[in-house]
This record gives structure tokens, C-alpha cells and sequence, in this order.
């Protein structure tokens, strides 16, 4: 009590707090006054921010701790009451009349969108030590997924607006949530690439503070074990966004300006934005409040199951059941089997690919009554079946998609489901974790992300009339995956099907050893005959067709093995490398009408 002195009043109020909590273990062998008083009121600072960044503060932490601790040290099964069931949701297939009607209306739509990209995880599972937004999405431009997040958002303003007669000044915002592990490599890259072609004030980083970690039922905050002036913290979840979009007055500010939908993404799904007009065409035409992305799920899948549950009182949501949750929800409930395979080969639950389109007004509506807090949940890991003590300290977690838990029955919570090879291929697996998936299981691995990559172009250059050689199968990281033609555009050269569609005609053919590169916004492909690399990049003012046979030797694949450390960490992780022996390349950037027909 002698140390309050050193307090600001704020400080000592939150010090009285704690005590009152039964937190006095965090002080209680603090030495006098003279001794370690910068330290003190570090601890005070760090105080202050746990409880200024959670929506009710430290003692609302602490009371949810407390209850949820008790629950599960109950064995109280969060879905109780509930029974699953498959639900019903629009499924879109790549092509057809409906998707290209959904992508059309997605566009429109577009300019009055905000982008957030949930990017305060470390890739820990990945085994790579960089932000993963740094990592290039595939090898053939090298772009990393930070750049093409950014150029596929203003590749959609752009096109948003060509629909306004006489143009429009939309600028699409985009949000970043970061964290202390992410911000300052995530603020970096940002400003060491001038934005990637963003204006900087169209970006906004969020940080996401950390919890404080507790050491037993009673809730007691953990003292960091290296140093006894710090509260020591864990990460809190993605599920922070929707509280630091509504503390930090954003998401009133994009309600003032007019916009109408938040959509949420993850840092490593190099297709994202391939399905992502679709799926906002879908929210619009549908008028879904809540909307989630979702593909075809294989049964024990590391991602989410979209499930219907059912509550004993007549309550229903459709809702994402993590995928540790999903097995022992439905043993429990009438499935003896758990989570597996139905005859389509696929779960019947479809998997939550953790992409959201929120309709902003009633987000807003909502968080203006929850302050952004969300359901919450702990995983503490017991010592022993007595559930007393835990083998680590444990905190509480969010998931951004459990945001329509506390939605009331009226809500419009819907999902989309898309073909897996336009939408999902995230990057999350280190080469190890990924050479032991199951069998048919995706890898989601760095091998695996890039390779889909230029499957999802192959296969939409097939679906726009161009013939496309087979993939052959190959082995990188004793991962076998199929290799398609390296076929990459940048996003401004088409955003939607019908976009590909008006810049390719006549009778094209790329063979499997090839590798194409289209970087400019006016490249047409006109009878064209690919065997081998062709590079073509134009500036805005240029209209280039591209035709006529090119052969060269062209790019080889050339494997490496992830165990090689000479190699920087982004090649080795995904198994290969380009040998970039022989190419065309050309670039236009003056104005006008070009022709490059070898
Ligand atoms: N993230 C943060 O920004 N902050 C955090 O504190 C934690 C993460 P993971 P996870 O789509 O494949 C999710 O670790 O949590 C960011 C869904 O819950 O990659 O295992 C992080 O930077 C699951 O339902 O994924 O699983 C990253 O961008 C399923 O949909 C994002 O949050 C699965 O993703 C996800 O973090 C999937």
C-alpha cells in the first residue's frame, strides 16, 4: 500500500480493483518505496493497457475468466442443448450463369466496401520467422500476399467505379490488424513499398494488445516468469477486430461515409479475392447481414464446419464449430462416427474458410450495444483429472467468426459456398506438419498454395476457352501435388470471370511447361500458342495485343529440399525454385496500340 504513492490516481483506482479481485499476489511482495520504482510503474502501465484494450476492462476479464474456468472445469459443454444439422446455404459454381450475375453485382458493390485483413498471428505453425504477409504468394512474379491483397483491392475499386457513369473517387479502405509480434515488420513493409500503390491514408493498422494469462480457477493473473513487474500476456484471438474496429471510431467513420459492407480475411489465401465478388454479390443480392465464405470440408480438415445448431428451447443459429469441436458435438449428438466423410467424399458440414461479409449497418447497430466483445472461450491444459491446477498458464481466446453467437434470431446470417481450387488455399504448414496430412487431405502448405494458385488460373483460362494442358503430378517436401502451367495475372488485369473472358479470344494454347506472366491492365491474348515463358507488363496507356507462337526453353521447376539451410526460408519452405532459363519479356509503358506476335 506504501508503494500507491508512486501512482497516478487512474493507476491507483486499477490497483484497488485488483485487490478487491483477490489479485493481491500480483504486489504483495513488492519492496518499499525507493526500491524498483520505475519497474512499479511499468507494471501500472502495462495495468492500464490490459484494461483500457479489453471492452469492460480487467475486472470484466477477470469475471468472464472466473465463469468460464468454472464451466470448464465442469466438463459444461458449450453447445449443450444444441443439436447439429446440415444447413442450407447459396453454392456457387465457378461459370455459371448465377456466378457471373453474383460477380457483376459484387463489383458494383465493391466501392462501398472496407477491407479488413486480420494479420496479428505469427506463421508458428508455418515455421517461418516473418510476418506472412512478406511471403510471396507464388514464384513467378514473387509478389507477396501483403501486395497482392492490396493490388486486388484497388484492381476492384477500379473496376467498381468504371461502372459509375463519368468515373468515381471511391477509395476502398483497408484495416490491418496487427500485433506486438506483427506491427512494426507489417508498418514496414507497408512504407518500404510506398503501400504497394494504396494512398497511405486509405490503410489503417489496428494493434491488437495481448491478455493477461491466468494460473488457476480462481482467475489469478500470472506474473511473467522473468520478470515479477510484468503481468505475463498471451494472444487473444483473431476476435479482437471487432473490438478495436468500434473503439477506434473506424467503423462509425466508414458508416458516415456511406459504406455498406466490412468483409474479413485471413493472411496467407493466395484465391481469396478470386472468389470474393461472387460472394459479396451473394451478400447484396441476399441481404445477409453475416455472411461466411465456406468450401467443400474433408472430415477432419483443420478449419471450422458451418453448422446448423438447434437449440432444446427452439433456438437456431448457423454458426462456425471449430474443428476440435466438431467431432465430439456430433458423437454426442446422434452421429456415432463423429466427423467423416459422407458418400460425396466430403464432410456434410461445410468448411469455414474464415472469410466474412458483414453488412455495416447492422454490425455497427450491434457493436454499438456489445462494444465489440464477443463470445469467448479457455483451453486450459490440466495437470491432473482433479482439474485444479494447470500444466501452463492459460487465457481467454476469441474467434472473429463467433461474432453471430450473440446475434438475435432475426438476424440474416447466411453463408456462400464455393469450389475449393477458386477459393482456399491457405498457407499455414510447415513441410513437416504437411507431409503427414491424411491422404487427400489438403496440405495447406507453401507447396501447396503456390501450386493452386496456378491450377485456379489454368483452370479459369480453360473455363474462358484457352486450351490448357494437363497437369502432370510431382513431389516438393514429399508433398505430391499437381503442377499446372505457371499461368499468374495481376489483379488488374481481370477481377471477374467475364473480366477474363473480354481479354481472351480466338484459338489460344498453352502447353504444361509453360509459364505466363501478364502484368499490365490492357493485355489482350489473341491466338496465342505458348511453349515455354512469356512475360508481358504494359503501363495503364497501352493496349498490347499478345499472339502468335512463342517457344523458348522457358522456366524449370527445380526442386529443393526444405532441410537445406543455404536457402532463404520462403524457397525452402515450399520446395522449389524457378530456373529461369530461357523467356520473352516485354514491357510497353508508352501510350497506345502495340502487337507482340512472334
Ligand atoms: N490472427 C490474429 O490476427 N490474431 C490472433 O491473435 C490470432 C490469429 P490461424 P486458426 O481458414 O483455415 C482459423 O492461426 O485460428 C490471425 C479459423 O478459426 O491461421 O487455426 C492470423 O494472422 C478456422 O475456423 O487460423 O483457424 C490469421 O490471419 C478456419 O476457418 C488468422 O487470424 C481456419 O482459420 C487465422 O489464424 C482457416
Amino acid at each position: 500500500l506504501n508503494n500507491l504513492s508512486l501512482l497516478s490516481a487512474k493507476q491507483v483506482g486499477l490497483a484497488k480493483l485488483l485487490m478487491e479481485m483477490g489479485q493481491n499476489h500480483l504486489f504483495e511482495h513488492w519492496p518499499e518505496p525507493g526500491v524498483d520504482d520505475e519497474e512499479k510503474r511499468a507494471f501500472f502501465h502495462q495495468v492500464e493497457r490490459l484494461d483500457s484494450s479489453y471492452p469492460g476492462g480487467l475486472a470484466s476479464y477477470i469475471k468472464s475468466a472466473r465463469e468460464l474456468l468454472a464451466d470448464s472445469k465442469a466438463g459444461k459443454n458449450p453447445y449443450d442443448g444444441f443439436t447439429p444439422s446440415v444447413p442450407s446455404g447459396e453454392v456457387l459454381k465457378f461459370g455459371d450463369d448465377d456466378f457471373i450475375q453474383y460477380e457483376e453485382v459484387g463489383v458494383k458493390e465493391a466501392r462501398k466496401a472496407a477491407f479488413v485483413l486480420v494479420a496479428g498471428g505469427l506463421g508458428e505453425r508455418l515455421g517461418y520467422n516473418g510476418i506472412k504477409v512478406a511471403l510471396p504468394r507464388e514464384s513467378v512474379t514473387g509478389t507477396c500476399f501483403l501486395q497482392h491483397y492490396i493490388e486486388s483491392i484497388l484492381a476492384l475499386q477500379d473496376a467498381s467505379c468504371a461502372l459509375v457513369q463519368g468515373g468515381c473517387q471511391a477509395e476502398i479502405p483497408l484495416a490491418i490488424m496487427t500485433s506486438d509480434d506483427t506491427h512494426s515488420r507489417t508498418l514496414n513493409l507497408l512504407e518500404s513499398n510506398s503501400y504497394f500503390g494504396m494512398k497511405p491514408t486509405q490503410v489503417k493498422l489496428l494493434k491488437q494488445e495481448k491478455v493477461a494469462c491466468l494460473v488457476d480457477n480462481d482467475a489469478h493473473l500470472a506474473l511473467d516468469p522473468q520478470n515479477k513487474y510484468r503481468i505475463q500476456t498471451k494472444p487473444h484471438g483473431h476476435g479482437d477486430v471487432h473490438s478495436l474496429l468500434y473503439s477506434s471510431g473506424l467503423l462509425k467513420h466508414w458508416h458516415d461515409a456511406g459504406l455498406r459492407w466490412v468483409l474479413f480475411f485471413q493472411d496467407t489465401n493466395g484465391l481469396l479475392f478470386k472468389a470474393i465478388p461472387a460472394a459479396l454479390g451473394v451478400s447484396a443480392t441476399k441481404e445477409y447481414h453475416v455472411n461466411s465464405l465456406a468450401v467443400p470440408r474433408k472430415a477432419k480438415e483443420a478449419i471450422g464446419g458451418i453448422t446448423k445448431l438447434t437449440h432444446k428451447d427452439g433456438r437456431t443459429m448457423v454458426i462456425n464449430v471449430e474443428y476440435n469441436q466438431l467431432d465430439p458435438l456430433l458423437r454426442a449428438s446422434g452421429y456415432p462416427d463423429g466427423d467423416v466423410n459422407a458418400e460425396s467424399g466430403y464432410s456434410p458440414f461445410p468448411g469455414n474458410i474464415n472469410q466474412l461479409i458483414f453488412k455495416l449497418g447492422p454490425y455497427m447497430e450491434e457493436l454499438s450495444k456489445t462494444g465489440g466483445g464477443i463470445k469467448e472461450f479457455v483451453n486450459p491444459k490440466y495437470k491432473d483429472a482433479t482439474k485444479t491446477e494447470f500444466k501452463s498458464s492459460t487465457r481467454l481466446e476469441c474467434m472473429m467468426q463467433d461474432y453471430p453467437k450473440t446475434l438475435p434470431p432475426s438476424a440474416r446470417v447466411g453463408f456462400t459456398v464455393l469450389d475449393t481450387w477458386l477459393a482456399y488455399a491457405p498457407v499455414k504448414n510447415n513441410p513437416e506438419d504437411a507431409a503427414k496430412v491424411p491422404k487427400g487431405n489438403p496440405y495447406h502448405s507453401a507447396t501447396s498454395g503456390e501450386m493452386a494458385i496456378y491450377r485456379a488460373n489454368s483452370l479459369i483460362l480453360r473455363k474462358a476457352g484457352v486450351e490448357v494442358s494437363d497437369p502432370v503430378m510431382d513431389e516438393f517436401n514429399q508433398q505430391e501435388v499437381e503442377v499446372w502451367p505457371r499461368i499468374e495475372w495481376k489483379p488488374k488485369w481481370a477481377v471477374t470471370f467475364a473480366g477474363v473472358k473480354s481479354k481472351v479470344s480466338g484459338k489460344n494454347a498453352i502447353t504444361q511447361k509453360s509459364t505466363l506472366a501478364i502484368k499490365g491492365r490492357n493485355i489482350f491474348i489473341e491466338d496465342l500458342l505458348l511453349d515455354g515463358a512469356l512475360i508481358v507488363d504494359a503501363g495503364d496507356g497501352a493496349e498490347v495485343s499478345v499472339g502468335g507462337s512463342v517457344q523458348n526453353q522457358g522456366w524449370i521447376i527445380e526442386k529443393v529440399d526444405y532441410k537445406d539451410t543455404s536457402l532463404p526460408e520462403e524457397v525452402r519452405i515450399r520446395g522449389f525454385r524457378m530456373n529461369k532459363v530461357e523467356q520473352l519479356e516485354k514491357t510497353y509503358n508508352e501510350t497506345g496500340k502495340f502487337s507482340l506476335k512472334p
